[in-house]
């Protein structure tokens, strides 16, 4: 079979995997020497490390922009929804808080007070707000661009962080254009606002600004996916891959992008698998470590978004009843996950083959051998793949009967069958 490449060739694609070239050479010379146990440290080492890496966006701009409304749309949480931030017309958040994503919490938002109110003036915001401990900055600005967004614009690349320009409320500009003319063009008049802010910015020397205008009440619009890429784009592999797993489920493509980031762990959790506490579990000819499968599946369901918490949280932001989204759900790994559970579903026990094309695309980096090395590691990259792809399917699911619309009529519509 002529699909396979070989270890070098994954070493070149450096956006492949977690590792840098430089572990990832370590790894193949370890497993030359010492085999799957000698190599059984460094991925725990980078497995724990994908668990407790923290990132801290901070969220910033004027009182009254709509920082606390576009943390709480992030977080697919509404204003009154326990543990929301509060929101209102009058100024409300005062100091920091830091509102972790519901289910994965490593992922902090951290809500500042408004800049340039009496409580606090520019100079004493920048001041007391310890601007250096977050990843990067989200400043958001509404209506029109103003002084106080250029010095946090200013201040935030002195310090030498990235920060990504938020025009919120769009839906609310639209809606008054929309009022005061009979016809206007939507995309020329987006583009407009978004020149304005960026030659602002230009003007105050901020080279090559990002600019997205966004509604926090409904995030599927405008520029929300293009923010994303361009806060994917600028973190590092891991906090990436968090960031990317903590995105509020609001279509399918946000769904196969964690799919894809999950997908990443299988090759690890499986080698783990073979070398760690593997026991033979009753029904599964093979032995497996079954705490790295139940781990595995249940911190897949929680990154899909497909515990009971996180279904309710959609159905609430879709304004729709939490049952029309869990009768698309039809997986028993929602349910408590078992080894019984797992011996009879059909994830891996049939076949227990690799192919060599699955290795290559798979990005099983440096240690295509390892298949002839260990039963229990075949027996977990199956059921792992498989069940991550049955709940990536319900994923899909779930999302397209929260928002699938009738823009979308071929979503939820099944195809007819004609007549010959
Ligand atoms: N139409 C519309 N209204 C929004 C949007 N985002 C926020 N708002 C409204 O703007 C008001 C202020 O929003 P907040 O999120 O409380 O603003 P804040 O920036 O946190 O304000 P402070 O805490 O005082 O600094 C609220 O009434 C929100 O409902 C949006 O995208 N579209
Ligand atoms: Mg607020």
């Amino acid at each position: 079979m002529g699909g396979a490449r070989s270890s070098e060739q994954f070493v070149q694609s450096p956006n492949s995997t977690f590792f840098t070239e430089e572990e990832l050479n370590k790894l193949k010379s370890e497993y030359k020497t010492g085999g799957l146990e000698k190599i059984t440290p460094l991925l725990q080492k980078k497995v724990k490390e994908l668990d407790s890496t923290e990132v801290n966006i901070a969220v910033t701009g004027e009182s009254g922009a709509g920082k606390s409304t576009f943390i709480n749309a992030m977080r697919e949480l509404q204003d009154g929804d326990e543990g929301a931030a509060k929101t209102g017309t009058t100024e409300t958040t005062m100091e920091p808080t830091g509102f972790p994503h519901p289910t994965l919490p490593n992922v902090c938002f951290w809500d500042l007070p408004g800049i340039g109110t009496k409580q606090f003036p520019a100079n004493k915001y920048l001041r007391e707000m310890k601007f250096k401990t977050y990843d990067f900055f989200i400043i958001i600005s509404y209506c029109r661009f103003t002084e106080n967004d250029l010095k946090l614009a200013k201040e935030i690349k002195r310090l030498g962080k990235n920060f990504y320009f938020v025009r919120s409320k769009i839906d609310g500009d639209l809606d008054s254009m929309k009022k005061q003319r009979k016809e206007f063009n939507e995309e020329e008049e987006l583009e407009k606002i978004r020149n304005d802010c960026v030659s602002k910015l230009l003007e105050a020397g901020i080279p090559s600004p990002n600019v997205f205008l966004i509604s926090s009440f409904d995030l599927n619009l405008y520029d929300f996916n293009l923010l994303n890429e361009a806060l994917e784009d600028n973190l590092p592999d891991i906090k990436k891959s968090v960031f990317i797993l903590a995105l509020p489920n609001l279509n399918e493509e946000i769904v196969e992008k964690k799919r894809k980031e999950l997908r990443k762990r299988v090759w690890m959790l499986a080698t783990l698998s073979g070398v760690v506490g593997a026991v033979p579990v009753p029904g599964i000819s093979l032995a497996c470590d079954i705490a790295i499968l139940v781990g595995g599946i249940i911190h897949f369901r929680k990154c899909l978004g497909l515990d009971d918490a996180s279904i309710q949280r959609l159905a609430n932001k879709a304004e729709k009843p939490v049952g029309v989204l869990k009768a698309v759900v039809k997986t028993p790994l929602v349910g408590e996950v078992t080894p019984d559970l797992i011996t009879r579903g059909a994830w891996g026990v049939a076949v227990v083959t690799i192919s060599a094309l699955e290795i290559a695309l798979d990005i099983i980096p440096v240690i295509g051998s390892i298949f002839g090395a260990g039963s229990s590691f075949l027996m977990t990259y199956k059921i792992l793949s498989g069940a991550l792809d049955e709940l990536t399917e319900n994923a899909q699911r779930v999302v397209k009967a929260a928002f699938g619309t009738d823009d979308h009529p071929s979503d939820t519509i099944p195809p007819t069958d004609h007549p010959s």
